[in-house]
């Protein structure tokens, strides 16, 4: 089944649901699946397919609002200090895993190498999928837990989990955590993405948090 973007409304996100809870019984889910009373990962794309980056022509560009546009490899990546955590995943349509360990850059790390100029207000993120994205503002991708990740589930991101790099916005729900990240632009305003443009909120912050960090309470 292939939907297009554009038939995509409020329906075709509850069709493509049953397709991507498929999708993730075949997959799996790693580690988390395994832990008693543990949720897995549904697999979402929404253009029904799942970008193939390799490593070595993985490319983040950076740009926008910013004093050194740049454009990003692996290796670069990884030699800027990384950051891991432990952190519950949780989607808004209900389902979530806990326990998921996450390795990556923080964006606020980002942020001060490319050297954000006056006038910047928020972030709009795009996808190696050229459909998906999405926007935080400055001070929202400053909080310490939304990384650019490159490790997921004790290993690199998958390709299905957005691999070789994808976001993940730890105090929002999982629909913020765009996967095959391709661009991030500083921008002057605050453009909602194509989850928003669906109807969810544009400050996804977790039910339970104060808008902060996600604590990860267990969210029961
Ligand atoms: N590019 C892209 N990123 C995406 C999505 C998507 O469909 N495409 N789905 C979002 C939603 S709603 C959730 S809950 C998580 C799911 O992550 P997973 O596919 O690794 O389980 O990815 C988010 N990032
Ligand atoms: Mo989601």
């Amino acid at each position: 089944m292939f939907l297009g973007v554009a038939a995509l409304g409020a329906v075709g996100v509850v069709v493509g649901a049953s397709v991507q809870n498929f999708l993730g019984d075949v997959f799996g889910s790693g580690f988390a699946s395994l832990l008693p009373g543990g949720d897995h990962f549904r697999i979402y794309t929404i253009t029904g397919a799942y970008p193939k980056v390799s490593r070595d022509r993985y490319r983040l560009e950076v740009s926008g609002l910013v004093e050194r546009p740049a454009m990003l490899t692996m290796d670069d990546l990884e030699a800027m200090p990384a950051t891991s955590f432990v952190k519950t995943f949780q989607c808004v349509t209900g389902w979530r895993v806990p326990g998921v360990h996450w390795q990556g850059v923080r964006l606020s790390e980002i942020l001060d190498t490319v050297g954000v100029k006056p006038g910047a207000v928020a972030l709009s993120f795009e996808s190696y999928d050229r459909s998906d994205s999405e926007s935080l503002t400055l001070e929202q991708a400053r909080l310490p837990d939304v990384i650019v990740a490159y490790r997921m589930l004790g290993g690199p991101v998958t390709t299905e989990h957005g691999g070789p790099v994808r976001l993940y916005v730890a105090p929002m729900y999982g629909y913020k955590s765009l996967k095959w990240l391709s661009a991030i632009r500083v921008v002057d305003q605050v453009v909602p993405g194509y989850w928003e443009q669906n109807g969810y909120p544009v400050n996804g912050w977790l039910d339970g948090t104060t808008g902060s960090t996600n604590p990860d309470p267990g969210l029961t």
